[in-house]
């Protein structure tokens, strides 16, 4: 090997065409540039090659020659991560998106075997052709892919019944910074031989290694989901209402989101498509899906449940949505908030968690905290008051130059908004991850015994820091 360093990453390259052939490596900046920019059009980066590797044994071949010529790597799935992790900083791009294949359906073990690059909503038909239900669902399931919703540990709209994606995985395939391939692709429900190593590579950011495969819990399909949007006057009530609909409906809330009046009028002013289902000067509207295993007697519990809210105060009015195309109606204005928002204009993101029974106190808290340091501000705090975890989106004020808020002064706001979630017992990560984004932001929270023994894993897996370096850690 040449001492040259130019002459040594053509030594590479060449070694990798050799092993992955042609389809399987780009240096060509036109197919290279969409992997460099994030979805809000926030960060940027670079890469001297895009790898494609189309099998486990391709993954493992670029990684040992990643380790062999002491290349840092950065794995990419659909790119549709909140917090700069998945755009390379210099590092070798390797996708995932060739390995679509669905290995393996056992249904009669409620599980199937996707590879790290199948789409989620492929994973849901996939679930659905089989009769049974992958529960995972969020606003990004047409680009987000298996190895990148492991990665981030995703979370999405049913967590408050199914769990997140940890909650959803058996098993898992990897491959490790040296090459070797580790399967994991187990489907036991039960399993105590020793440490739970796939949960290392969940929420790891792909800072452990390289997901190429995963064994996924499916569930039985519902026989009918009854959907209402449900008009509110403070969180309070919304947090009120979740526990009546829990107990009346024997715990088959699958989905209770929340939209502010602000958000609802950003969505309606800014996508094609959408009306407002119930008109109301209130501020804030929540929908709900309850997911049944009877026909009968469904609409019913709903209406009832939903009347008892309205007599007792706590719900202000109330629509049930009587088609499917009125299900998809409110569900596509739920989802599609944060595209309202990238139109109206960039935001400080804040993916914070509290206990449920915080929520109305963080809402109201973080409303005035933001409003008394920049005055003018919007804000768009949505998302799922189910699980206790809230986009709190705060845009720049009117007339102040965007960038600059969001580098300068808004720090300080995300700062205050932090201590108050920390004070409350929160996270200020609940769904999206670390990434670059709050990387040095997490040294100085967390416990250092807690920052110990997360290096100390990261240096038994990766003692050469090439996986995903100034991510998480
Ligand atoms: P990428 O963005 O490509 O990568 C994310 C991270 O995982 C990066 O650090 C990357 O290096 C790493 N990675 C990717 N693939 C692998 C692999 N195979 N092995 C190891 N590491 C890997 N998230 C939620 O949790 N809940 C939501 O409700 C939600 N809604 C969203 C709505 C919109 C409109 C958008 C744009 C995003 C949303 N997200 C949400 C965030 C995003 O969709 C998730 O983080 C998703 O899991 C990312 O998957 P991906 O395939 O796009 O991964
Ligand atoms: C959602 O729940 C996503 O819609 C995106 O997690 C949140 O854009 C956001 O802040
Ligand atoms: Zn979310």
């Amino acid at each position: 090997m040449t001492d040259d360093p130019g002459a040594r990453f053509s030594e590479f390259l060449s070694r990798l065409t050799e092993a992955l052939g042609p389809k399987g490596v780009s240096t060509d900046t036109q197919e290279i540039e969409p992997h460099l920019n994030d979805w809000r059009g926030r960060w940027k980066g670079s890469t001297p090659v895009l790898v494609k590797p189309a099998s486990t044994e391709e993954v493992s071949k670029a990684m040992a020659l990643c380790a062999e010529y002491g290349l840092a790597v950065n794995p990419q799935g659909g790119n549709s991560g909140m917090v700069n992790g998945s755009i390379p900083q210099g590092e070798v791009l390797i996708s995932l998106k060739r390995m679509n294949h669905v290995r393996e359906v056992d249904v009669l073990n409620d599980a199937m075997t996707l590879e790290a690059g199948v789409i989620l909503t492929r994973a849901q038909e996939v679930a659905d052709e089989n009769g049974r239900l992958f529960p995972l669902s969020l606003g990004a399931q047409g680009v987000a892919t298996i190895g990148g919703l492991i990665a981030t540990n995703a979370g999405g709209a049913g967590v408050l019944r199914y769990g997140m994606m940890r909650d959803l995985v058996l098993g898992i395939e990897a491959v490790l910074p040296d090459g070797r391939v580790w399967n994991g692709l187990r489907g036991l429900r039960k399993d105590n031989t020793g440490y739970d190593l796939k949960q290392l590579f969940i929420g790891a950011e792909g800072t452990l290694g390289i997901v190429t495969a995963a064994t996924l819990k499916l569930f039985p399909k519902p026989a009918v989901k009854e959907t209402a949007w449900i008009i509110v006057e403070s969180p309070a009530k919304a947090v009120e209402l979740l526990q009546l609909a829990k107990a009346a409906s024997g715990g088959a809330v699958t989905g209770f989101e929340i939209v502010p009046r602000f958000g609802l009028d950003l969505v309606l002013k800014h996508v094609p498509d959408v009306r407002d289902p119930l008109p109301s000067s209130a501020d804030w509207r929540i929908l709900m899906e309850l997911s049944l295993p009877r026909v009968e007697g469904a609409r019913d519990m709903i209406e009832t449940l939903l009347g008892e809210a309205i007599v007792r105060g706590i719900a202000a009015d109330a629509a049930v949505c009587g088609t499917e195309a009125q299900k998809a109606m409110v569900w596509k204005i739920r989802e599609s908030v944060p595209i309202a928002e990238r139109v109206h204009g960039k935001a400080l993101k804040h993916d914070v968690s509290v206990p449920v029974s915080r929520v109305a106190e963080f809402m109201q808290r973080g409303a005035a905290l933001a409003r008394s340091m920049a005055p003018g501000v919007d804000i768009i705090a949505f998302g799922h008051v189910g699980d206790g975890n809230i986009h709190f989106n705060v845009t720049a004020p009117p007339g102040v130059d965007q960038d600059a808020f969001l580098n300068r002064d808004g720090l300080k706001v995300t700062e205050a908004i932090h201590d108050l979630i920390v004070s409350l017992n929160g996270s200020i990560s609940a769904e999206h991850g670390i990434g670059r984004l709050k990387r040095d932001e997490l040294a100085w929270r967390k416990p250092q015994v807690e920052m110990e023994m997360m290096r100390a894993v990261k240096k038994a897996l990766d003692p050469d820091g090439r996986m995903n370096p100034g991510r998480i850690l």
